[in-house]
């Protein structure tokens, strides 16, 4: 095998992680002709389970894994990395309100962003720790040497929530869904758009001929699928999370094909009149060679400006509550 990647995946004795890693290792997600070398960062108590986890992946016997470095050091996870892949942060408690989870995992991300930028000249950054996008924003400030474009964060989950979602009430399969936005911030406010997708190069509203179930179960099933697995399961999304960051890496390494696009939070240049700095979910085309661009001329109607400046909003004030650490 000619190639070889680093990948840092903090949280590695979560259950994220544990679906997750396997899929890194197995030539799955950088291809069959690279090897992967995983280095796992952990809090040192969970250091015990982490070895458990790395015997697991061990007993694959995948060929394309080199090796396996577990750390609670995250200058020494981060160094040489090639991607970093943020997942760990301390769980949202029970009655804790979403400004507490924010300034709790703040302090996390001005430590990675700091060893982040001390160890990594070939990075790229995908935060996946909730509040994600947010947890960005501090690790990019505290990175200043990292170019701001090499930082993301998932909304990929929502995109094939949305997917998913319109294949079933279409009847289509899931391949003939696209162009699927989602703006903003993975919480309950993001916008999925469904305005500019298309089912088999249709737009949606001509083939889902339901502009209810359009503006309102649909929009609100994604926004609020996280918490209805967690009603169900007991715990929150984990395989489909880790498919989820797959998919994203997948789509920042690759050449985005046809005229479809991809969902990511990434650093707003001012497009779409959205804040500049916030990082916030936009349509993305990626080059193939580590750069990507936004998708632009999109339309909306009042009904999406209004839904898109409701993310931004709050996006804004999670960045005011955070301002100390960036
Ligand atoms: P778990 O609680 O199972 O695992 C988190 C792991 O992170 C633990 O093993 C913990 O020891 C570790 N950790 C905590 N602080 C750390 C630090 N400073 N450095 C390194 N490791 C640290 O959570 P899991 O279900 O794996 O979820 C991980 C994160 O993903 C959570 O913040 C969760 O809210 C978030 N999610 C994000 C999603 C997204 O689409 N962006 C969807 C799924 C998920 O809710």
């Amino acid at each position: 095998m000619s190639k070889h990647v680093t990948v840092a995946v903090t949280g590695g004795a979560g259950q994220i992680c544990y679906s997750l890693l396997p899929r890194l290792a197995s030539g799955e997600t950088f291809g069959a002709d690279t090897m992967v070398t995983l280095k796992l960062l952990e809090i040192t108590p969970a250091l015990g389970a982490l070895e458990g986890v790395a015997m697991e992946l061990n007993d694959c016997a995948f060929p394309n894994l080199k090796e396996i470095v577990m750390t609670d050091d995250p200058n020494v996870a981060f160094d040489g990395a090639n991607w970093a892949l943020l997942v760990g942060s301390k769980p949202r408690g029970k009655g804790m309100l979403r400004g507490d989870l924010i300034k709790e995992n703040g302090p996390i991300f001005v430590g990675q962003g700091k060893a982040l930028q001390k160890g990594a000249s070939d990075i790229r950054v995908a935060v996946v720790g909730n509040p994600a996008n947010t947890n960005c924003l501090i690790a990019m400030n505290n990175a200043p040497d990292i170019p701001n474009e090499r930082f993301s964060a998932l909304t990929r989950l929502d995109q094939n929530r949305a997917y998913s979602q319109l294949a079933e009430k279409s009847g289509e399969p899931i391949t003939n869904i696209s162009n699927v936005t989602i703006w903003g911030n993975h919480s309950a406010t993001q916008y999925p758009d469904i305005e500019n997708a298309k089912i088999n190069g249709k737009p949606v509203m001509d083939v889902i001929q339901d502009e209810e179930w359009l503006r309102g179960e649909f929009i609100t099933t994604v926004q609020k699928r996280g918490a209805a697995i967690i009603a169900a399961r007991g715990k929150s999304s984990a395989t489909s999370a880790a498919n989820a960051t797959i998919d994203h890496v997948m789509s920042f390494e690759a050449k985005t094909e046809g005229d479809n696009w991809f969902s990511a939070a990434v650093c707003s240049k001012g497009d779409y009149g959205i804040t500049e700095g916030l990082i916030f979910s936009f349509p993305l085309r990626s080059d193939g060679n580590g750069g990507y661009e936004v998708v632009q001329g999109l339309e909306f109607s009042d009904f999406a400006k209004e839904k898109v400046a409701a993310t931004e909003e709050e996006l804004n004030s999670e960045r005011e509550i955070v301002k100390d650490l960036l």
